[in-house]
């Protein structure tokens, strides 16, 4: 019931900013029955790497079994490029940086993290993926975990990398390039 209520009061927000700015990416986000989030519209662009009119959807699922599973698909991207992409804590605004550090289950002390015990597609939401030759590309993640009620991820961003794993430099995959919010 929280959840409906919240996502709908999110959905009016950006249905609200949608039609206040010309330049409005974020489509207004729809969430479903308890147990699932959806979210899709144009990404908010944060330069020329990204192709102007590029789109995404992610679709998040949290199942009897306390687990979370997410999709996201894009399109209109350059054709078979990879690209790193995560749940970030933050709506997406006017900057990547916006979008605050990767969401995670466990949170590490230190920030930026880097450390592979917490910067990892278990404890964070990876969605990294190659587009095919017409720019479209799909990727697919599942955590052991669930949002808590007042603590949950608000965006997808698109990142220039396919995500970094080494012991100095876990979850770093470059610039970001695109955002789209998602009342997860
Ligand atoms: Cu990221």
């Amino acid at each position: 019931m929280h959840r409906t209520a919240r996502s709908l009061a999110t959905a009016a927000c950006l249905a609200i900013s949608a039609s206040a700015a010309l330049t409005a990416t974020a489509a207004p986000a729809t969430a479903g029955p308890a147990g699932h989030a959806r979210a899709e519209g144009a990404l908010i662009r944060y330069g020329e790497a990204l192709p102007d009119g590029a789109r995404a959807r992610v679709k998040a699922v949290y199942d009897g079994a306390g687990r979370t599973h997410v999709q996201l698909q894009v399109w209109g991207l350059a054709p078979n490029t990879e690209y790193g992409a995560h749940a970030h804590t933050n709506a997406c605004g006017a900057t990547g940086a916006a979008a605050g550090p990767h969401f995670q289950n466990s949170v590490d002390p230190t920030s930026p993290s880097t450390d592979p015990r917490y910067a990892n597609p278990t404890n964070e939401i990876w969605l990294d993926l190659t587009t095919n030759a017409a720019g479209h590309g799909v990727a697919t993640t599942r955590v052991p975990w669930q949002f808590e009620p007042t603590r949950r991820a608000k965006s997808v961003i698109l990142h220039v990398e396919h995500t970094h794993t080494g012991p100095q430099d876990s979850g770093v995959a470059g610039a970001r390039l695109g955002c789209l919010t998602v009342p997860f």
